[in-house]
């Protein structure tokens, strides 16, 4: 079987801003997905609310769309119904590290093997540019004349400090580097979270293309991503590390809750009779 960009294809109408981040983002998973030689009927992608969300309607996949902030448990209650397909989430900071937070938090920690990756603007994008979980302190925002009052989340730090299975970061102009990252983090047997970088062209006026290839550089190559420790030390140190910073392999979670050898949920037989006798219970 050879997959071809073309497989993907999307006849949805586009509706990002032009110039935006996000158009980076898209063609990389495009084409880890090729080059992992995935079908689009292999591959399903769960998404909330947002101008991230709106990725998997311009790509040929299987989509699910939920609540903002409700990605990442779509995404887990998917992965066991099928575990034979690829999951993957999309979203952005606010959906993830805000409204979702305590859904990521949980994923991790069941070690749910699927692939969030979040669309990192620095802003809540499709409601106008208010602030978000990863707005830097003190930074004027919509809602916030006198600047954020709170401290940002460092989510990088934050996963690695739970161990997450894969931990990595992108920027959505290195298209190269980012469609590698992906093609590991989808790869890898657990829950993997890669955090993209991503210019905001309308809203986000400080951290442009330029601020990021200024600013940006790559995880050092003598760094051991076996390591904990060290890769916490280099979350916390530089903010625009690109790379993989963690990656500790376990055993996924639908591995050690599906009964050995009973299959797919999805395959099991409905009883509707049982089913009618739970429903009634509810009524
Ligand atoms: C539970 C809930 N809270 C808030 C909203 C309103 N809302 C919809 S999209 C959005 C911002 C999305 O920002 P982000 O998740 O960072 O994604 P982006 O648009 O920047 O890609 C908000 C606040 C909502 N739909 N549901
Ligand atoms: S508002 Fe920002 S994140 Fe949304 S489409 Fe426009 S540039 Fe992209």
């Amino acid at each position: 079987m050879s997959v071809r960009k073309e497989d993907y294809e999307s006849p949805v109408e586009n509706h990002w801003c032009p110039g935006c981040g996000n158009f980076g983002i898209l063609n990389a998973v495009r084409r880890a997905l090729v080059e992992l030689e995935l079908a689009p009927h292999q591959v399903l992608i769960c998404s909330g609310i947002g101008q991230a969300p709106k990725l998997p309607h311009y790509l040929r996949v299987n989509t699910m769309n939920g609540l903002h902030g409700r990605e990442v448990a779509v995404a887990t209650a998917a992965k066991l119904c099928a575990p034979d397909l690829c999951v993957l989430v999309h979203a952005g900071d606010g959906g993830a590290y805000g409204e979702g937070g305590n859904h990521l938090l949980h994923a991790i920690r069941r070690d749910v093997d699927i692939t969030l990756v979040v669309h990192d603007n620095k802003v809540y994008g499709l409601t106008k540019g208010q602030a978000s979980p990863t707005t830097s302190l003190g930074e004027p925002a919509k809602i916030h004349p006198r600047g954020v009052p709170s401290r940002p989340l460092n989510p990088l730090a934050l996963a690695i400090a739970l161990e997450c299975g894969f931990v990595a970061q992108a920027l959505s102009s290195r298209t190269d580097l980012m469609t590698d990252i992906l093609k590991r983090a989808v790869r890898h047997r657990g829950f993997s979270l890669v955090n993209v970088l991503q210019p905001c062209v309308s809203w986000d006026k400080v951290r442009t293309y330029a601020f990021y290839d200024q600013h940006c550089a790559p995880v050092p190559p003598e760094h051991d991503a076996g390591d904990a420790v060290a890769a916490f030390r280099l979350a916390t140190s530089r903010p625009f590390l690109l790379g993989v910073f963690f990656e500790r392999q376990g055993t996924p979670f639908d591995e050690r809750v599906l009964p050995q050898g009973s299959g797919p949920l999805r395959d099991l037989p409905v009883e509707p009779r049982r089913a009618e006798h739970i429903a009634r219970r509810f009524r």
